[in-house]
């Protein structure tokens, strides 16, 4: 996602009402994140999940690239859709391991606060980008390679039109222009709306430890367990992540979609207009609401033990 995706995620998963009582988030998370997240990011988990991005331009942080998605390595195009972690996590270093590095990371309390901080950012980044359908497909490096035309502009891409195109003109023409506008509205439709009978479901998984091996989620072919080195560029001993269940089920759901809605256009179409848009606007919806809403439901598993 773009910087609009991301702040909705982040604001959805922390649901600050008017009153400014944090909702979704558990006392022990809520006061976790205000208490690492600096005036920066304004204490707050929606402007703080853009870090990621604005990082991995950089020298310092040109490793974290590649963990903001997985290649999966299926064939959308003839309806066969699959996330697997052994095939699809390219040595290892991928949205998949990230979120099982940064979820250790984050309450390693012998770690230094700045690595501390920067595990949350990571999750709170990530947490929201597996949910980008593209984020979770090998093909044209997730879309990018895919030329496409958002409002009349046809100089843009299908991955930057699911990233971005679709999202600004959605919250720009139904919620009031601004992210936090959209994640109370979405936040809304969780609490008393259309997503209310499903939410529960979004959280069934939400162990932060549970290993892959344990379970085998849909488009899993893997049963042996893979011990995924991230850091593998690191001189020194790269440290084993274990593989855990809940981000694959998530990455599957996400790539689901990109066996229905995302490459179901002709050339030349107008993605943000029309038919296009206005099947791919209920998934946009969907898995901003649900990744904010598992942020939160993470987030209080590890802080407050929550189930
Ligand atoms: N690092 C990381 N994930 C790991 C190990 C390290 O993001 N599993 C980062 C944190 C530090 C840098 O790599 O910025 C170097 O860490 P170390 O000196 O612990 O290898
Ligand atoms: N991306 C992806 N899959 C790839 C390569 C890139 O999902 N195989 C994502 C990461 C960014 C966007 O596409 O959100 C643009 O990537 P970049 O900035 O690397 O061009
Ligand atoms: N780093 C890395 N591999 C990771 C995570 C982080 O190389 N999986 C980065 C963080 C630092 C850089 O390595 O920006 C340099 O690390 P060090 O401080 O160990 O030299
Ligand atoms: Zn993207
Ligand atoms: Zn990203």
């Amino acid at each position: 996602w773009g910087n609009l995706g991301h702040e909705t995620v982040g604001f959805v998963a922390e649901q600050v009402p008017p009153d400014g009582h944090l909702q979704f988030l558990a006392p022990k998370a809520a006061t976790f994140v205000h208490s690492t997240l600096n005036a920066t990011w304004n204490f707050s988990l929606g402007p703080a999940a853009i870090w990621a991005d604005q990082v991995k331009g950089e020298a310092a942080f040109k490793w974290s690239a590649d963990l903001h998605f997985v290649d999966a390595e299926d064939s959308p195009m003839t309806g066969s859709c699959s996330v697997n972690e052994k095939r699809d996590c390219g040595d290892g270093e991928c949205i998949l391991t990230a979120i099982a590095n940064y979820t250790t990371r984050v309450v390693n309390t012998k770690l230094p606060k700045e690595q501390i901080l920067e595990a949350l950012l990571f999750i709170d980044h990530f947490i929201g980008d597996i949910g980008q359908p593209l984020h979770v497909e090998a093909i044209e490096e997730g879309g990018n390679g895919i030329s496409a035309k958002c409002s009349g502009e046809s100089s843009t891409n299908l991955h930057a039109v699911w990233d971005t195109g679709m999202v600004t003109k959605h919250i720009d023409q139904s919620h009031g222009g601004t992210p936090q506008q959209y994640a109370n509205d979405l936040v809304a439709e969780i609490k008393t709306g259309s997503f209310k009978s499903e939410a529960a479901s979004w959280i069934s998984c939400s162990s932060p430890t549970e290993p892959l091996s344990k379970r085998s989620p849909p488009g899993e072919i893997l049963e042996r367990e893979l011990k995924a080195l991230v850091n593998a560029h690191h001189s020194r001993a790269a440290e084993a992540i274990t593989p855990l269940a809940c981000p694959l089920v998530w990455a599957a759901e996400s790539n689901a979609f990109d066996c229905s809605v995302v490459f179901d256009f002709t050339t030349g179409e107008d993605l943000c207009s029309g038919t296009y848009f206005a099947k791919a606007i209920p998934v946009i919806d969907l898995q901003l609401a649900k990744q904010g809403f598992r942020l939160a439901a993470w987030l209080n598993v590890l802080f407050d033990g929550a189930t």
